[in-house]
């Protein structure tokens, strides 16, 4: 869809003049621009579009932003060791956070951290080690942050239960006749239900605290300096009460996977076990002081657990004709699902070794 950048632009805002864009490609749901302006203080800005088909409720997810920026912001000026960078919203001219487009689409601007880069694939445990560090002090910026200032932007988001249910409304309507072409994942699936719905047991019954999570810890959220150093997170749209292991398991799901996530060549996804680690002690050192111990026991399985819930959305989608995320082409959230249930059973060889390591960190 070819976009009036420009004009979309004006109702901001931003300092000199715009020079021109660039379209981003990253994340599955929304749509990012670069844009470059002539100002020397602001030579850069990131604009977005906001899925309203996916996010309903843009102006709660906005304040959400706000208040979450706003909090990690107070907390850096009185911790002054710490060295970050937090995302700045940019008002539109109304002083809104946002922008409505005559056709009804959702707009927001961000100041841009320049000279940041992040990783779709993990080169070094140094990287890994700092990722791990970021999301651990990030999560624990927030803990007093109290949860019921935040909306649920997208309710029962990692939840289980209700995404297995939602799996098989589709497998019975079969709405993009695709039901045939999936016999062998339907299996994987069911036969891994039950240990999957330990997780949401545990939530039900307050055995697992839930806290203020990200949500969304792909590792390419983790923006890193010329240097090497985590400085920022990213895509703060899922930021709302969740636990701590769905941000631990959807970083190693990314950033321990020896291939990218809709790789074709299934052979080529393994867990990385060193980078798992690195990951592991930078998390548990920046989270030791919080973490109980239902946590800690389930900290290893939560990597196969994120990495199975994002596997059936890919396959949910696939079944319903592919209206949720992004696709390049017909087969790609399949694709996107077989690599994911294929690093489930990388990680299931290696369950033992993944838990082991997780208790040898928290020695260290
Ligand atoms: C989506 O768009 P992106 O890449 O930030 C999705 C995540 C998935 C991810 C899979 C709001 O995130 O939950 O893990 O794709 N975000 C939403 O790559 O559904
Ligand atoms: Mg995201």
């Amino acid at each position: 869809m070819e976009r009036d950048i420009k004009n979309i632009l004006s109702h901001f805002n931003i300092e000199g003049q715009y020079l021109g864009n660039e379209k981003v490609n990253t994340g599955h749901i929304n749509d990012s621009y670069l844009i470059k302006t002539n100002s020397t203080n602001h030579p850069g800005y990131f604009l977005q579009w906001v899925n309203n088909y996916i996010f309903k409720d843009v102006e709660g997810l906005m304040n959400n932003i706000a208040i979450v920026t706003g909090h990690l912001a107070r907390k850096l000026i009185e911790n002054d060791k710490l060295v970050f960078k937090v995302l700045e919203i940019i008002p539109d001219n109304d002083g809104k956070k946002f922008y409505i487009d005559g056709e009804g689409n959702y707009w927001r601007l961000y100041t841009y951290i320049d000279k940041m880069h992040g990783y779709d694939v993990v080169e070094n445990t140094k990287i890994a080690y700092e990722g791990g560090k970021a999301f651990g002090i990030f999560m624990s910026l927030l803990a007093d942050l109290p949860a019921d200032t935040l909306t649920e932007t997208i309710p029962d988001f990692h939840n289980m239960e209700k995404r297995l249910e939602t799996f098989y409304t589709s497998l019975k309507n079969n709405p993009a006749n695709r039901v045939k072409d999936i016999p062998a994942e339907i299996d994987f699936i069911k036969s891994r239900v039950e240990q999957m719905l330990t997780i949401p047991a545990l939530i039900k019954s307050g055995k697992l605290p839930v806290r203020i999570t990200h949500n969304d810890t792909k590792f390419n959220n983790i923006l890193f300096d010329e240097t090497e150093h985590a400085m920022s997170i990213v895509d703060l749209d899922t930021v709302m009460p969740g636990s701590i292991l769905f941000d631990f398991g959807d970083a190693i799901r990314t950033g321990a996977n020896t291939a990218i996530e809709d790789e074709k060549d299934l052979s080529k996804v393994d867990i990385n076990l060193p980078i798992y680690e690195a990951y592991t002690q930078g998390f548990i050192n920046s989270t030791r002081h919080t973490l109980t111990e239902v946590e800690i026991e389930n900290l290893a399985f939560s990597a196969r657990f994120m990495t199975f819930i994002i596997g059936l959305r890919f396959l949910t989608d696939f079944i319903d004709g592919d209206p949720y995320f992004r696709t390049l082409y017909p087969h790609h959230n399949l694709n996107r699902a077989k690599v994911q249930f294929r690093l489930v059973e990388q990680m299931e060889l290696n369950a033992s070794k993944m838990h082991e390591i997780v208790l040898q960190s928290l020695e260290k």
